[in-house]
């Protein structure tokens, strides 16, 4: 359910770390529906800024009034905005507007790219910056913005004071570093109505320039402030915020980390990468001459597990199974979670037992098959007639009961063979870490199969 609601009016910055990229994935991993207004376009890398182009002022205009008329947001960003004339657009359109606004007065990128025009300071100093209800400066900007050199703790009041000046109510300097060695950064926080002061320090993380964190700082706290939490609250969480940003900053290219404000959410999207995987490992299956050999009657299901799951529903598997003819497997339907029960629940019982599988897959069991496994893996068998009554009376509970009877006969157990039961076919159960190893284990069996020689025992 979307609840609130945020406007980034930004520049857009196509190596996806900073800019309106930045604001986006930051409002939504904090669950704030973000809609963008995008005044300049920056082809960017890790490296550096090679070019910038500022949208028509028109179509800039447009995307402004057509946002603001109908999404009615709980609060608004502003980042790069780089020219004057668009300055003027944002001024005409907020100053009157009723939201809070928070402004983050970007001079220069991380890799030392003007992202403002050389003649337009003074518009963002007058038309912009008076706009907010919290600005956001590093100490660079801040220097601009005051005109005061900041060496000392008593620099950072001075200035956040000079700029309150200018209108906003709450300034928030971001990266000093004052301490002896520069061991840690210090993020100084001043209101000027309640005459409110303080400050959170961080230690310096050792991982060099870094991209994309002012951004999310100010998205952040944007999005706290749209959720109506207090200036200091959202303050003091956007900080948090960024720290495992930065915790989980990652190398996409080869220049400066970039940040990482999704690290939840790509945590919570496990799901999708399980089924990619699998899909993959499905589809090699047609590329695999002969499978079609390994398959029993009942047909056969390939598996893959979330990292922590809790039931079959969270082990994915091919819907209405994977089966074939003399010569051909027939394309199966689509991997998703829940379909498998037998093989799932073979793989939760070995899960169990040996914490590394997390794929399986069901092969038919003759002789010729089960030759092969013996003499290339490690195999367990289980003796149904040992099974308690209870449990063969219960739908479904047969085969983690010999799966677990299996993997505890022998240690370092990969492929479990069962002799079925009457109305039961005897199958081979093949388990590994991920489908790709199980896929590996079924190319070794393949290679060792002598065609013509199978027939049921
Ligand atoms: O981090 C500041 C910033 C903001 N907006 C855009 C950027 C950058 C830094 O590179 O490219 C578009």
């Amino acid at each position: 359910m979307i609840q609130y609601k945020a406007i980034s009016i930004a520049g857009s910055d196509s190596s996806g770390g900073a800019g309106i990229q930045a604001d986006l994935k930051t409002f939504s991993a904090l669950g704030v529906y973000g809609a963008t207004v995008i005044s300049a376009l920056t082809a960017q890398n890790t490296k550096t800024v090679s070019s910038l182009f500022v949208v028509p002022i028109e179509f800039f205009e447009d995307q402004l009034q057509t946002t603001l008329r109908d999404l009615r947001p709980d609060a608004i960003k502003i980042g790069v905005l780089f020219d004057k004339s668009i300055m003027r657009i944002v001024n005409a359109y907020l100053k009157k507007y009723d939201a809070p606004i928070i402004v983050d007065p970007v001079l220069i990128s991380g890799t030392g790219s003007r992202l403002i025009d050389e003649k337009s300071f003074p518009t963002l100093k007058n038309e912009i910056v008076p706009l907010a209800s919290i600005i956001t400066p590093n100490r660079y900007e801040a220097e601009h913005l005051s005109g005061i050199k900041i060496k000392t703790k008593e620099d950072l009041k001075l200035a956040s004071q000079k700029i309150c000046d200018i209108g906003p109510k709450i300034v928030i300097i971001k990266g000093g570093h004052f301490s002896p060695n520069n061991k840690k950064i210090v993020d100084y926080y001043y209101d000027k109505e309640r005459r409110e002061s303080f400050q959170i320090s961080n230690p310096k993380r050792d991982i060099g320039e870094t991209h994309g964190t002012g951004c999310n700082f100010s998205s952040a706290i944007t999005s706290f402030i749209a959720k109506g939490i207090e200036p200091k609250d959202s303050f003091i969480m956007a900080n948090a915020f960024v720290q495992k940003a930065l915790q989980y900053a990652s190398k996409i290219g080869d220049g400066v980390l970039v940040s990482n404000p999704l690290k939840d959410v790509y945590e919570s999207a496990e799901k999708y990468d399980v089924i990619s995987e699998l899909q993959k490992s499905v589809n090699h299956l047609y590329d695999m001459p002969n499978f079609v050999k390994l398959i029993p009657e009942t047909k056969t299901n390939f598996v893959y597990s979330t990292l922590d799951p809790n039931s079959i529903d969270d082990i994915a598997g091919v819907s209405g199974r994977i089966s074939g003819d003399n010569n051909h497997i027939y394309y199966p339907s689509v991997v998703k979670f829940g379909v498998s029960k037998h093989v799932a629940r073979a793989l939760l019982a070995a899960r169990n037992i040996n914490r590394k599988y997390r794929s399986a897959i069901n092969i038919r069991n003759t002789s010729e098959i089960r030759r092969i496994c013996n003499k290339m893996f490690i195999c367990s068998e289980y003796d149904r007639k040992c099974e308690p009554i209870n449990i063969k009376n219960t739908e479904g509970y047969s085969i983690g009961w010999g799966i677990s009877e299996a993997f505890k006969f022998k240690p370092g157990v990969e492929i479990v063979c069962h002799s079925g039961d009457i109305g039961k076919e005897p199958m081979i159960l093949v388990f590994g870490p991920t489908p790709n190893a199980v896929l590996k284990k079924l190319k070794i069996i393949l290679k060792h199969y002598k065609l013509g020689t199978e027939h049921y025992k």
